[in-house]
């Protein structure tokens, strides 16, 4: 079993798409191990975003990202984090193949509807910065 991390993102949440990505991701195999709705403070955004600090997008993606609530999610498959990037589609959603997340819900690069981690550590550490070792046991 592997574990990753998943946003829903604020367009997603805004436009009531929610629970669809909740029903796509159990559909998908994934066992949901921990959820929570928040919204992002600046800080938060640009920390988690932090690699991404020299990209000439990071201003525009954490003003997105703050725009509203958010729920993210910890979630368990073999070969989770693979897997969770291949439910999701190409982070264009104009390039992401037919029935993925990002193709049925996404609207442009920025605004992408789901976020994924890409490798271990970035999922151990996404993972540790949204949950408290409690809530994923
Ligand atoms: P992914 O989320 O597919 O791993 P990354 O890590 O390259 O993609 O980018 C992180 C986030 O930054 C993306 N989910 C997207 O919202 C945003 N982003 C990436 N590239 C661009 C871009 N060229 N213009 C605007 N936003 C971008």
């Amino acid at each position: 079993m592997e574990r990753t991390f998943a946003i829903i993102k604020p367009d997603a949440v805004a436009s009531g798409n929610t629970g669809a990505i909740l029903a796509a991701i159990e559909q998908a195999g994934f066992r949901i191990r921990a959820m929570r709705m928040t919204r992002l403070s600046r800080p938060q955004a640009e920390g988690f975003y932090g690699v991404h600090r020299e990209r000439p997008f990071f201003n525009g993606l954490v003003e997105f990202m703050t725009e509203g609530p958010v729920v993210v999610l910890a979630l368990e498959a073999p070969g989770a984090i693979l897997k969770w990037r291949e439910t999701m589609g190409a982070t264009n959603p104009e390039k992401a193949a037919d029935g993925t997340i990002r193709k049925r819900f996404g609207t442009n690069i920025e605004r992408n509807a789901t976020h994924g981690s890409d490798a271990p550590e970035t999922a151990a550490f996404e993972l540790a910065f949204f949950f408290t070792g409690f809530e994923l046991l």
